[in-house]
């Protein structure tokens, strides 16, 4: 691809600026300072998450949606101005397609349990791909067996790429539902989302893309995507743990039932009948994670601020520049080496188990992830138990790549 011409190319970023905004990054790890490398796992919080969430809890909290009282509209204020924040950043058509969840997990859990399993019937199909997260294949085997519906399952080659042509020959009259990672997160991948909505589409099939790994790296705009639900979780944004999100297209969630009933998700309630609220409150029973959505809205206030395509420019030059200089170490191995790749770096070292390889770099004050990354599959394909990733968020620089890479070449001292 032709490098963009200079005039286009997004101002990089100030990264000793960003630090400073994060105040962990100054902690000290077994004597060393930190080299967070696992913002995949979770991200860091900046200064003005932080100091969002202190403000409404000292100032603002009370219940939502219930009180005439001047707190309880402040925090009604909050809350639902962090849902219009959220529909905004994504580009939704209506605050009603904006559901607040625990996260992408339970985000992909309603669309199972609400739209697939009261009209899945036997026989009927789910399509996902082998690179898919625990959090988009097991909801879906539930409702599989609950309703007699069959998993199907579209390939990937050893690089981590979806086999577009085996998706779409695995597209079927009874595909009902395909479900399908933006950004892998074992690996990296970046999907071909667009043209998986556009094939699935044409099939006759529903689309959920689970954004929990491309939300932080790239621009997501639904209304250009098209895809009927779309999932992510805060905590890997920049923002609190306990919060997510899933837009729906507000003619399907206008269709379905309420998978959770409590409080709030009401319009009456009588022992013989209850009614549902309107969206998107049919789906939001009990009292939300109001810290966490305030959290969440400062999130996206952060990185408007920095710019994603500053954000993604900058993560891109890290994993490209991280790729070569493990690529040049003597027993490293790199899993997942797709022509399109976010912020994720997948590797093993000979001989060496990742949680080992772990182990040490920790000493180092290194963190990274080690295990199958809630992506057993994935492992299974690539014949391997686990692997060592780090992954890149906009705090990240150079001299966390060479303490990695430091780190790395102490690990292969002590195991020989
Ligand atoms: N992946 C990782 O280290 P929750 O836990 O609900 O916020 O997100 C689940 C989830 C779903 N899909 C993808 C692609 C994900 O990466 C994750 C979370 C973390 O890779 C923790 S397992």
């Amino acid at each position: 691809m032709a490098a963009e011409p200079a005039h286009l190319r997004p101002p990089p970023l100030d990264v000793a600026r960003v630090r400073a905004d994060f105040p962990i990054l100054a902690t000290q790890v077994h004597g060393h300072p930190l080299v967070y490398l696992d913002s995949a796992a979770s991200s860091q919080r900046p200064w003005p998450v932080i100091r969002a969430v202190e403000a409404y809890e000292t100032h603002s909290h009370a219940n939502v949606h219930r009180g005439v009282h001047a707190l309880s509209q402040a925090a009604t204020a909050a809350f639902e101005g962090a849902r219009e924040r959220v529909r905004r950043f994504v580009n939704a058509q209506s605050v009603r397609e904006i559901i607040f969840t625990r996260g992408t997990t339970e985000a992909i859990n309603l669309v199972a349990q609400s739209y697939a399993r009261p009209r899945l019937r036997a026989g009927d199909e789910i399509l996902i791909s082998a690179l898919e997260h625990h959090a988009d294949i097991v909801p879906w085997q539930l409702v599989c067996e609950a309703t007699g519906a069959v998993l199907k399952v579209a390939p990937i080659n050893r690089r981590g790429e979806l086999e577009f042509e085996a998706f779409e020959r695995l597209l079927s009259p009874r595909t009902r539902l395909v479900g399908m990672a933006h950004v892998s997160n074992a690996l990296g991948t970046v999907l071909p989302v667009k043209r998986i909505v556009e094939a699935a589409h044409a099939a006759g099939a529903v689309v959920l893309i689970d954004g929990a790994q491309a939300v932080p790296h790239l621009n997501v705009d639904l209304r250009a995507l098209g895809a009927d639900f779309y999932a992510f979780s805060a905590h890997k944004l920049y923002g609190p743990t306990g919060i997510g999100v899933l837009y729906g297209r507000e003619a399907l969630l206008e269709a379905m039932p309420p998978w959770q009933g409590g409080g709030d998700m009401i319009r009456t309630v009588s022992f013989e009948k209850s009614t549902w609220n309107e969206l998107p409150y049919k789906f939001e029973a009990g009292t939300p994670n109001i810290s966490g959505a305030v959290g969440l809205a400062a999130a996206l206030d952060y990185i408007e601020g920095l710019g994603l395509p500053a954000i993604a420019a900058h993560e891109d030059a890290l994993l490209k520049r991280a790729t070569a200089e493990l690529q040049a170490l003597p027993d490293i191995e790199l899993v997942g080496t797709a022509a399109h790749k976010a912020s994720v770096l997948s590797f093993t070292m000979k001989g060496v188990h990742p949680h080992d390889l772990g182990t040490i770099l920790d000493a180092e004050g290194v963190a990274i992830r080690t295990g199958h990354h809630c992506a057993m599959p994935v492992m299974t394909f690539f014949g391997i138990p686990a692997t060592a990733r780090a992954s890149f968020a906009c705090y990240n620089d150079e001299a966390d790549i060479a303490a990695l890479v430091k780190a790395l070449r102490r690990a292969r001292e002590v195991f020989g």
